[in-house]
């Protein structure tokens, strides 16, 4: 049995070798994909702790490195659970992580599991301008367009892509989420985007719900607006 509490802490200790000994102990168990939700979202709690000490001066930018590098690695060892090894194609999804924001462990986990899904999921990667979503659209004219952002300021970089895509036409061809760590019903509404998540897991049931034709309604939690401050510069 894993102990979800001490991976968390391991995590933000970075404590690297603890940390990939108990994933490593977790994936030779076979676990279930409730299992692997559980143990991303420890991994999740782990990195927000990292976040919370770089905030209060008890870490430094070469610790969010590390930290980027530990989470990084911790995906790859995770990967074979993560895959579900579904071929069958139910969707294209085109991802990316908007401009100005380099973020990408979050998109990466997301990527993962809508490729276990079923979904092709054409990956932009990082720092990803408006017009290249848009010139992505146009080409592979996917059902979904995801956007992720951990930066509260690439907010503006979500916003400014809606609007390039209504600009170019597309708008209404595709349906948009957005995910990431600061994200909220409130910035959706304002970014005009149709769904949002902090949770990858969350973010591939909609996606699932939208293609597979079944109604679209998701647990939206209310607007917690836990960052408001930082939303009110959008
Ligand atoms: C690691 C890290 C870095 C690494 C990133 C490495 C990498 N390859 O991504 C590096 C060192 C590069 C970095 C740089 C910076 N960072 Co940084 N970073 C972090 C940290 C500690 C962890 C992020 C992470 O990987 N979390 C783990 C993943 C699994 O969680 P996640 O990203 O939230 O993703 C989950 C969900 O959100 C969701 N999701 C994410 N994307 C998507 C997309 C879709 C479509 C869906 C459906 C779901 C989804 O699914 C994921 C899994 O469930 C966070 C702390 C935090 N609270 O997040 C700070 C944090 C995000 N960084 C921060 C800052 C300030 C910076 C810097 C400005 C620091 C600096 N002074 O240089 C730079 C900015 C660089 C840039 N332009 O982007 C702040 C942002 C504050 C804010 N509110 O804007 C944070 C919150 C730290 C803090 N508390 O101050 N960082």
């Amino acid at each position: 049995m894993i102990d979800l509490k001490e991976l968390t802490q391991a995590i933000s200790d970075l404590n690297e070798e603890k940390a990939f000994q108990i994933l490593q102990e977790f994936v030779a168990q076979h676990p279930s994909q409730e299992d692997v939700r559980k143990i991303i979202a420890a991994c999740q709690q782990g990195m927000i702790f990292v976040g919370e000490m770089f905030d209060s001066d008890d870490y430094f930018v070469a610790d969010l490195i590390f930290a980027g590098e530990l989470m990084s690695r911790a995906v790859e060892i995770l990967k074979p659970v993560i895959y579900r090894t579904n071929t069958k194609n139910i969707g294209t999804i085109v991802l990316g992580t908007v401009e100005g924001d380099m973020h990408d462990i979050g998109k990466n986990i997301f990527k993962c599991m809508a490729e276990a899904a079923g979904f092709a999921v054409h990956d932009l990667g990082v720092d990803v301008e408006p017009q290249k979503f848009v010139l992505k659209v146009k080409e592979v004219e996917p059902q979904i367009v995801a956007m992720s952002a951990v930066l509260t300021v690439a907010q503006r970089a979500m916003k400014n892509t809606v609007e390039a895509l209504k600009k170019a036409g597309l708008r209404d061809k595709v349906k948009i989420i957005i995910g990431g760590n600061h994200i909220t019903e409130y910035s959706c509404e304002r970014i005009g985007a149709d769904a949002f998540t902090t949770t990858a897991s969350e973010g591939v049931s909609i996606c699932e719900k939208w293609v597979l034709g079944a109604s679209l309604h998701f647990a939206a939690p209310a607007c917690l607006n836990k960052d408001g401050k930082s939303l009110q510069s959008l």
